[in-house]
């Protein structure tokens, strides 16, 4: 594929169902607030910025890479800010639906609760002005201009729990979610360092959620623990992320079940959780025709977009424009939001495929 084709993967919509928060801040604005936090002297700037700039990290370290992030964001202004542009980012590159997933935080020192880091980061959606944005579930519709031929873009929040929290902590998560399914709060996520934690721990929050009609999706499979990838395919989850570390029973397992999952490439082959491209389980699962969605996982993180998600599996993969299309339209089956956005969504994809091809 050359620049032409790249340009054709900005250009066609796209619908992106795994995008943490805080993996896909831009790296400009991460050296610019570790610049004021280095002036400040609560951190060494130098230090920092080695740290963000370096391009390959292995599972361990992209954790530490978080803990660092966190310490640079985690404020309600800049939980705002980085809302907006991260927003306005995937906008850019054609993304029509977007399930932005992030951990809600707790800091007594600076007085943020969970509920005030959700409220920063709503802010930031509602700041955001490149385009219209639709967050809300149907008969609630916002922050739409009249008349409008601009760009529109359908934003849904997934709601994590984070492997080092409590149980209590968990279900405080899933409590908030509920709370703000009129903010366009969708589901729960289950992510983290994969080597931390139990998975009992969130059961409860977990089947709580389920009960209470949030949909959820969990990180399964990043490191083989298949006794922990079985109880999870178990759980039967709408959706799970990665599923890198498959053996065999589970594999069969995950196709009979026909649990979508959400693809990371750029992700999986930086952190070295699959070794190579040409090795990835994408190829197996696309060719099964099991239901799958490319993502980006951390765009910032990883130095990646949605865009070069498709370019990627294009050259790797062989996928024509044909293929690409279709891949992208058939992630709208697998949405967390309701009928009349997947309606809606088919519509885009319907024009847009008169113009594209
Ligand atoms: C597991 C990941 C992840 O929530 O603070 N996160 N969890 N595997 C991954 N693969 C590389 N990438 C990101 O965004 C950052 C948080 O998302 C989770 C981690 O818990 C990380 O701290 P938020 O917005």
């Amino acid at each position: 594929m050359n620049r032409q084709d790249m340009e054709w993967c900005v250009s066609m919509p796209k619908v992106e169902l795994h995008a943490h928060l805080n993996g896909s801040v831009r790296d400009s604005t991460l050296l610019e607030l570790a610049r004021v936090l280095g002036k400040k002297g609560i951190i060494a700037f130098s230090d920092v910025e080695n740290v963000i700039m370096k391009s390959d990290r292995t599972l361990h370290e992209v954790f530490k890479l978080f803990d660092l992030i966190h310490i640079l964001t985690t404020d309600h202004s800049t939980v705002t800010r980085i809302t907006k542009e991260v927003i306005e980012d995937f906008a850019s590159e054609n993304v029509v639906y977007l399930e932005l997933r992030t951990t809600p935080k707790r800091n007594d020192s600076i007085g943020m609760s969970k509920r005030s880091y959700m409220e920063a980061v709503m802010e930031g959606l509602k700041a955001v002005s490149s385009v219209d944005v639709d967050y809300a579930p149907a008969g609630l519709k916002t922050n739409t201009f009249n008349g409008t031929t601009r760009k529109k873009l359908y934003v849904r929040f997934l709601l994590s729990i984070d492997r080092r929290e409590s149980t209590e902590a968990a279900m405080e998560t899933v409590k908030l979610a509920l709370e703000m399914r009129d903010s366009g709060v969708v589901g729960i996520d289950l992510s983290g360092n994969p080597i931390v934690g139990n998975w009992t721990t969130f059961l409860p929050a977990l089947k709580y959620a389920r009960e209470q009609g949030l949909c959820v999706t969990l990180h399964c499979g990043e490191v083989p623990n298949q006794e922990e990838i079985k109880a999870m395919l178990d759980f039967l989850p709408q959706r799970i992320g990665h599923a890198c570390c498959f053996e065999e029973e589970n594999w069969r397992k995950l196709k009979s079940l026909k649990i979508p999952v959400e693809i990371c490439l750029t992700s999986n082959i930086r952190t070295e959780t699959i070794s190579s491209i040409d090795i990835h389980h994408f190829a197996e699962l696309y060719k099964a025709k099991h239901p799958l969605v490319l993502c980006t996982d951390d765009s910032g993180v990883f130095s990646t977009s949605l865009s070069g998600e498709y370019h990627l599996a294009s050259s790797a993969f062989g996928l024509g424009k044909t293929e690409m299309f279709q891949l992208a339209e058939t992630a709208i089956c697998f949405i967390f939001a309701d009928d009349g956005v997947k309606e809606e969504l088919r519509a885009i994809f319907e024009v847009a495929a008169g113009k594209l091809k």
